[in-house]
């Protein structure tokens, strides 16, 4: 049968399950990957399983988010991850190497391989014809153990590529378009699998900047076809003999498809305070602009900032405004260096980072106060540059270029094409920065700091539940407002007692004090519920939190997967429902082990006798998992 792309690589590690869409299947995962803000409890969670060492082809622990090392916490984490990597056969990219999604398609990713990540971003591998998604920590490290990765069969959407990009239009704008048409929600339960005559004009970088942000749209990932371009990255950087051939039939039948001609596109710009708030730049040309921010997973390769440096040569940086830059990865920052591209940053007054996520997660730069700040990353949710009232307008790196020399946003149309940059064919490759896992480790100490916490537990799923509503969110709530990040934050993501101090803290200061207070609880939210970041810790410390459920319209995937893992239940309720639920509202919910174990929804009574039905989307297993009060319970029943 004739198959898209998508579907040939799932066939080649389903394990269990039926190609039917909606339909849970299982995969076998080839190659797994973690960064160190959701790796320490992705390790702790894998220790907790009594694996001797890891079960797949090749698993990589990336240290890029939390670099600022403003106290203890971080390094001490690095050395946790970094010992925890060596003791389990993990190799281990040091900090300063870069960051985790632009190194993994440099030196690891694999067209036609399975690559499960404990970041949101993950898709990027897609950019080299992988089937690559983002996962909570902990079915990260059931991977790592040799589970296969539970998901529903998405839906397959072709986006058929057409014409090529002229002028300031890039990849970027690509993604920014689908954005636009589809809203940070269309993508859910869905794979977008690009194709087309246009996909030949694209190099690998540049597809990878698009599958990178299709995370934006809620996917479950997106990919790209492997052909010349991508056997030409994979010979760059010396690993030519990785490279197959890989592309869907010719009459592959697809869910849906979009159309895009690229010779259309103009620069595009994502406005404050969501992604999929894009219009043309053309349309706040002039706006004046305080911050310039160049790098993150999205845009930050060798070609992106090089032609950031071609158009930066020779000017400054306007008086107002402040440009900060962080390479993807440190091969990249050593070939601008030996290029000489480097010294036209600097010359022109960028202030240049470590290779790392930076100011992408609120790691340091943040803006000044009701500042316009433009990056070049892909998200922008209200305060998570660690400045609540700065707005956040994503575009490429090409527009943040122009911006940062002139002070203000540049309908660029007015301007000659930017300047084109040539790449070399041969990248500098040197992995002495990534530790190689040996193959006698039990021996390795693992050394533990005084910030790593045990992981809590939850007990079995009870009876029945009295639970009082701790707050109602509205849609689209992100898991930026639900675990809030930023560098006071992060340093606390091993210690679970306190991070749990800062849930919901931007949208409601008191939820934290109000949880503990009141006992059992649950969270009322609209549409959406739980997009953006895989970070579990929006589930786990809400659930040291006493959160028994969520009560929402409807979830993002890797969200919902981490609520079910920590023993949450993610319950469906109508707009209606939502309408009556209030906060403070107390909720009964009988029989409720009885129903989840007969697959039958459940009813809530508030304290006025108003029945709300509470259904649920839940495969058998994951019914099993709440039960068990989650999937470290679950593992260790069966392993019992
Ligand atoms: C993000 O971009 O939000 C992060 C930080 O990379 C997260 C992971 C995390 O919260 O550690 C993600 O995208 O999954
Ligand atoms: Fe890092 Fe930002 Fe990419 Fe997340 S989106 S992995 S924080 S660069």
């Amino acid at each position: 049968m004739a198959g898209t792309l998508t579907e040939k690589i799932i066939a080649d590690h389903i394990v269990d399950g039926q190609m039917a869409t909606g339909e849970e299947i299982a995969l076998r995962i080839d190659q797994t990957l973690t960064q160190d803000a959701t790796g320490t409890m992705a390790y702790l969670q894998f220790e907790a399983l009594g694996i001797d060492r890891v079960r797949t082809e090749l698993s990589v622990s990336y240290v890029d988010h939390n670099t600022l090392q403003t106290g203890f916490e971080n390094a001490d984490d690095h050395r946790y991850l970094q010992s925890v990597a060596a003791r389990y056969g993990v190799h281990f990219s040091r900090p300063g190497n870069g960051i985790c999604h632009q190194v993994h398609l440099e030196r690891f990713g694999v067209p036609g391989r399975t690559l499960l990540g404990s970041d949101s971003h993950t898709p990027t591998g897609g950019g080299i014809g992988m089937i690559a998604i983002g996962a909570g920590g902990l079915d990260v490290a059931a991977a790592m153990a040799g589970e296969p990765f539970y998901l529903n069969m998405p839906q397959v959407v072709a986006v058929r590529l057409t014409g090529q990009l002229t002028g300031w239009a890039t990849a970027k704008d690509v993604i920014l378009e689908v954005l636009r048409r589809l809203t940070v929600k269309g993508g859910v339960g869905k794979v977008f699998e690009y194709f087309g005559p246009g996909v030949a004009t694209l190099s690998v970088p540049e597809r990878a900047t698009i599958t990178n942000m299709g995370a934006e749209l809620g996917a479950t990932t997106s990919l790209f076809p492997s052909d010349d371009r991508t056997r030409d990255f994979l010979a760059a950087q010396r690993r030519p003999e990785l490279w197959t051939m890989l592309a869907a039939d010719e009459d592959a039948r697809y869910d849906d498809t979009i159309d895009i001609d690229l010779a259309s596109l103009k620069p595009m710009v994502a406005q404050p305070h969501m992604p999929d708030e894009v219009v043309p730049v053309r349309e706040i040309a002039g706006l004046s602009v305080d911050q310039v921010c160049i790098g993150s997973c999205t845009n930050s390769s060798l070609k992106d900032l090089m032609t950031v440096a071609a158009i930066l040569k020779g000017h400054t940086v306007n008086p107002g405004t402040s440009l900060v830059i962080s390479p993807g990865s440190r091969q990249v920052e050593e070939m601008l260096a030996r290029n000489g591209a480097l010294a036209d940053l600097l010359a022109a007054g960028a202030r240049v980072l470590e290779p790392s996520c930076g100011p992408c997660i609120g790691m340091g730069q943040s803006p000044s106060s009701g500042s316009v700040s433009v990056r070049t990353f892909n998200r922008n949710f209200k305060g998570r540059s660690g400045t609540a009232d700065a707005g956040i307008y994503l575009v490429s790196p090409e527009v943040s270029a122009l911006a940062a020399i002139h002070g203000q946003f540049v309908d660029a149309a007015e301007l000659p094409a930017p300047p084109q940059v040539d790449l070399p064919s041969e990248f500098t490759v040197d992995d002495s920065m990534i530790i190689a896992p040996v193959a006698d480790s039990t021996h390795v100490e693992i050394v533990r700091g005084p910030n790593i916490k045990p992981i809590p537990l939850r007990d079995p799923l009870p009876e029945s539940m009295s639970v009082t509503v701790l707050l109602k969110a509205g849609d689209n709530i992100t898991t930026d407002d639900i675990m809030p990040a930023g560098a006071k934050i992060l340093p606390l993501r091993s210690n679970i007692p306190a991070i749990s101090e800062h849930v919901f803290e931007g949208l409601d200061p008191d939820f934290a004090s109000r949880a503990q207070a009141s006992g059992p609880g649950v969270v009322v939210g609209g549409e959406n519920y739980g997009q953006g970041s895989s970070r579990e810790h929006a589930a786990l410390a809400p659930m040291y939190l006493g959160v028994q459920a969520v009560l929402a319209c409807s979830f993002a995937r890797i969200h919902k997967a981490n609520l079910v893992n920590f023993g949450i239940i993610p319950l469906v309720i109508s707009a209606d429902a939502y309408a009556q639920l209030e906060q403070g509202s107390v909720l009964s919910i009988d029989g409720v082990r009885a129903s989840i174990e007969r697959s039958e929804p459940l009813a809530a009574t508030t304290a006025e006798g108003v029945a709300v039905k509470l259904s649920y989307d839940l495969s058998d297993r994951e019914r099993e998992i709440l039960l068990a009060g989650g999937r470290l319970n679950y593992i260790r029943s069966r392993q019992a």
